[in-house]
């Protein structure tokens, strides 16, 4: 049965068979997302989880960049969100990044389908911590990155990051690219098993990538008995899941300080009006 949900224009679902298809179609600003935005993603995968017929649960998104990461003009909307709603700065970043932050990345740590991502191009900060909690990723070509510019925003790491990049393409290699704000590239996520299959299509075709996804998806599950896929999904997840729960708490309250004491606010307002760039 299907439950009613809100509807989001940045974000569309559909189902199809054992597919439950998410899809960011807001491509004019890259797919960047608002922290309500990040809120109806968490919403979608509860709906995906309590729906017997779903089995795999698959991201997609539209144009040239999978998602560029939070929206910093929410991120100035929530700044000058000084109404009596908050006695403090910490109950505001409590409300605009702590609660937010944690629901989205818990939605996905605790998510019983299997989380399929269809990367048809880089993804940055939080959406790229989403990505990198999916457990299989196809990619459109070697032109795809991933992207956590915490150093560069005056951030620290955050939807389970902590956990899943050292745990996906090892400590050392996540030290130096977390630190020095550098990309992890296509050659690190094939070289560690990250991406299963590069599709090697142009990057103005993501359209025609998710389809092809979906056309070899649909052949790879045919005659299989879907619920042994779901049972070993628990195993699986058994081995971190308890690294991650402990995680997602500690990151977002260390965060917490730092949007409070307003330096990443200040970086991001850079980010804007394009005095800051990313080294990519
Ligand atoms: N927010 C809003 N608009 C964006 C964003 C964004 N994150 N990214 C791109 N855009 C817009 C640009 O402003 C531009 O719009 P316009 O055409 O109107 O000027 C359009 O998208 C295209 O972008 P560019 O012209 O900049 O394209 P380039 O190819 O030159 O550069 C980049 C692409 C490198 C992605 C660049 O746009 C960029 O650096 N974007 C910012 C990425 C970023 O730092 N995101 C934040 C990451 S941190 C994070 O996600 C954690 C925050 C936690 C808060 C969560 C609350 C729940």
């Amino acid at each position: 049965m299907l439950r009613e949900i809100r509807q989001n224009e940045k974000i569309s679902y559909h189902i199809e068979g054992p597919f439950f298809i998410i899809r960011l179609v807001k491509p004019d600003n890259l797919n960047a997302l608002e922290g309500e935005d990040y809120i109806y993603l968490g919403e979608l995968l509860e709906l995906a989880d309590k729906n017997s017929d779903v089995y795999f649960t698959i991201l997609q998104s539209t144009g040239r960049f999978f998602s560029s990461g939070a929206d910093f003009k929410g991120i100035a909307r929530a700044q000058m969100d000084d109404g009596v709603k908050y006695a403090s700065e910490t109950s505001k970043w409590l409300s605009n990044f702590v609660a937010r932050n944690v629901y989205v990345t818990d939605a996905f740590i605790k998510h019983s389908k299997v989380l399929v991502c269809c990367l048809n191009g880089p993804a940055i900060g939080l959406s790229a911590a989403l990505v990198a909690l999916c457990d299989i990723v196809y990619s459109i070509n070697d032109k795809v990155y991933l992207l956590y510019p915490f150093a560069n925003l005056g951030l620290i790491t955050e939807g389970g990051t902590s956990v899943s990049l050292p745990l996906k393409f090892g400590p050392n290699a996540t030290y130096e690219r977390l630190v020095f704000n550098k990309p992890f590239k296509y050659d690190i996520m094939c070289q560690n098993g990250f991406i299963s299959k590069n599709f090697r299509m142009p990057s103005s075709d993501a359209e025609a990538f998710n389809e092809e996804v979906l056309k070899e998806l649909r052949e790879k599950v045919e005659g299989l008995y879907l619920p042994s896929c779901l049972g070993m999904k628990k195993l699986l997840k058994a081995n971190h899941i308890d690294s991650f729960n402990k995680i997602n708490s500690l990151e977002v309250n260390g965060s917490l300080q730092y949007w409070v004491d307003g330096e990443p606010l200040r970086r991001f307002g850079q980010l804007s009006s394009k005095e800051r760039k990313h080294r990519l």
